[in-house]
């Protein structure tokens, strides 16, 4: 009995062992709360729009410095949406102040960055997306 269980045991070992590359492989790509330096997010969004789903993180760091990272998961068949890059506007909620449109840098595959800094502290609404397909989300910046 023992010598005839062994092959078996092999095999799930091996059985196992794919299966975890295989995970790795097809796990949905999830934004790390976490990200590089272990903050949480200021301020996050999912939004689905038509052509995928949008995912927006937005970290106040000191002296009004903003990270903001965008992930966008196309649905399938919406291949063109994931090549163009979006674009990001912000403005503050209680004053005729916006116009500023930070740059965004690509880190992957539906992925980009921006580093950018408020010009002063108060309640913002940062806006991303596809032309007129967006996500929106506002934060404190003190
Ligand atoms: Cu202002």
């Amino acid at each position: 009995m023992k010598i005839s269980a062994l092959p078996l045991l092999a095999a799930l070992g091996v059985f196992g062992f794919a299966g975890a590359f295989v995970w790795a492989a097809v796990r949905p790509i999830t934004p790390d709360a976490a990200e590089a330096d272990g903050k949480m997010p200021t301020a996050n969004v999912s939004e689905v729009i038509s052509d995928g789903l949008l995912d927006m993180q937005v970290f106040v760091l000191d002296d009004l410095g903003v990270r903001l990272e965008l992930r966008f998961a196309a649905n399938s068949g919406a291949v063109s949406a994931a090549r163009t890059s979006p674009d990001v506007n912000l403005a503050m909620l209680d004053m005729h102040m916006d116009g500023l449109d930070p740059t965004l840098e690509p880190t992957g595959p539906g992925a980009w960055r921006a580093r950018f800094q408020l010009p002063m502290a108060g309640r913002w609404v940062i806006s991303a997306g596809f032309a007129e397909d967006r996500a929106e989300v506002e934060f404190d910046a003190r």
